[in-house]
């Protein structure tokens, strides 16, 4: 075997991209093959290396299988396949062609018969199987090219070796052999030529009476929808959209939004954190990297690059190490809000806040604050909205309580608050200055409610079935 054997590698790896590659390829396999096969016959014997190359497993054919032909390209597969069948073919004509005819028991005019008989049955396979003037070509060259053709291996290995009283009968087979070869390869070359412009036609045709292929058009995902409608309410009141990364920092995620290491509120945030190399963070300690628990480090980013006044919202996915239920997803969605500029007040939040909610669920919908806590606001509020399954009345229609509220009558939407004057130390705002509002809504919850969906699960399991229902 050679050291480097091509059929250990892939096509693309070889940088095999056409047929004529291809064709190379096989041509120095059979080269190789030969030589190999003239070793062997002084010794090593014929079984092993037929083993070698085409036995069941580890040989050349099984390599050209797993390597070659199941990682092709589309347009050479089917070339490929049929090469490989030739490739077989010739290593049995060659392993019997190169050796004497003794060697293959066919020590009398009958046993030498049935050999041609074999050889003329491989030849007729073979030129049947030629489907243009290279694969023609090839078949040609290796069945009587005067240097290498089979039937020069026929004169020197068949003939000039046989026992004399045996001469007659090849060298009258040989010219039986040889003039079929001749004949047969020039009628399918004749066959080619009148055939190659017709199915070349064909297959060029295009029938421009046929129907079009209909391709259904998809649509947005329900909540890529709910943030583009929250977007444009947002727009209309002079807001504008940023996005960030999900895979963030500690530093961003937590500490600059005044929540330090050890405070219980990373509890309620617990995430994924990543196994990449540990990350040197603001604050210097090498940290690792986690996925975003909130949309509210981009407050942070946002206010590190821009000088109030600022007013911007931010979409995008957020991850917890939330166990999954119907309102529980370890990835879901928000929408983070942030205006800071020098006279905002409580009234222009709850403004804010209220204008939205009525835009989005419409004006008869009842909202409501509640005194909450984040380390990133204060005052810290959450906002609830009256029940749209039990009509806020906390009672199911079937009798007992309602199963989405809970009986609450309430279903709390978002928290949210004024910037807490710490988080403008992280910063360089002048808290002295600045004043100004943040919040941030669960987008799932927001659909479901809006869209009377009773499981958040459903948004992430792609079913067609659901999916449709929101064009
Ligand atoms: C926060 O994430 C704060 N960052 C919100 C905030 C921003 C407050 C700015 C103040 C100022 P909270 O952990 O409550 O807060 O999550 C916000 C919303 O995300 C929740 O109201 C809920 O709608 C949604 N949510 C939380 N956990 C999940 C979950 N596992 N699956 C689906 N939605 C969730």
């Amino acid at each position: 075997m050679l050291s480097e054997d091509p059929t250990k590698k892939s096509l693309t790896e070889l940088g095999v991209t056409d047929a004529v590659q291809l064709a190379h390829r096989f041509y120095e396999l059979r080269a190789r093959f030969q030589r190999e096969l003239a070793r062997a016959s002084e010794g090593e014997g014929w079984e092993r290396l037929r083993d070698e190359w085409v036995g069941p497993e580890g040989s050349v054919q099984s390599r050209i299988l797993a390597n070659w032909i199941r990682t092709a390209p589309e347009h050479l597969k089917a070339g490929l396949v049929q090469d490989l069948q030739n490739f077989i073919n010739e290593v049995f004509i060659l392993s019997a062609v190169l050796q004497p005819l003794d060697q293959l028991r066919a020590t009398d005019a009958a046993k030498i018969e049935s050999q041609f008989r074999n050889l003329r049955g491989l030849f007729d396979r073979e030129v049947k199987e030629c489907r243009d003037e290279v694969d023609l070509g090839i078949t040609e060259r290796f069945w009587i090219s005067p240097k290498s053709g089979v039937l020069k291996h026929i004169a020197a290995n068949w003939r000039k070796t046989a026992p004399r009283d045996l001469v007659p009968s090849i060298g009258r087979e040989e010219n039986k052999l040889k003039a079929h070869i001749t004949r047969e390869i020039a009628e399918r070359r004749a066959t080619l030529e009148s055939g190659a412009e017709e199915s070349a036609l064909a297959r060029e045709r295009i029938d421009l009476s046929l129907p079009g292929v209909i391709r259904p058009i998809g649509s947005h995902h329900l909540i890529r929808q709910v943030f583009q409608e929250i977007e444009d309410i947002f727009f209309s009141i002079g807001f504008s959209v940023v996005e960030g990364p999900e895979i963030e920092t500690p530093y961003y995620n937590f500490e600059a939004l005044n929540i330090p290491e050890f405070h219980p509120v990373r509890d309620d945030m617990d995430t994924f954190y990543l196994e990449l190399p540990l990350f040197s963070d603001k604050n210097a300690a090498k940290t690792p990297l986690l996925l975003r628990t909130h949309t509210s480090p981009m407050q942070i980013r946002t206010m590190e690059k821009q000088k109030p006044p600022v007013r911007v919202i931010v979409p995008g996915k957020v991850y917890r190490r939330d166990n999954p239920d119907a309102t529980h997803s370890f990835a879901f969605h928000q929408i983070e809000g942030l205006a800071v500029d020098t006279d905002i007040t409580f009234c222009d939040f709850t403004g804010t806040i209220e204008y939205f909610v009525k835009q989005f669920f419409g004006p008869s919908v009842k909202t409501r604050f509640r005194p909450s806590y984040f380390p990133f606001t204060e005052p810290s509020v959450e906002f609830d909205v009256s029940c749209p399954f039990c009509g806020g009345t906390g009672a199911a229609a079937a009798g007992g309580t309602c199963s989405k509220c809970k009986g609450a009558a309430w279903i709390e939407l978002f928290g949210a608050g004024m910037v807490d004057p710490a988080v403008y130390g992280f910063v360089n705002y002048d808290a002295k200055k600045v004043s100004g509002f943040a919040f941030g809504i669960g987008i799932d919850r927001l659909a479901m409610l809006k869209y009377g969906i009773d499981d958040i699960q459903v948004f992430f399991q792609n079913d067609v079935r659901f999916l449709k229902q929101f064009p």
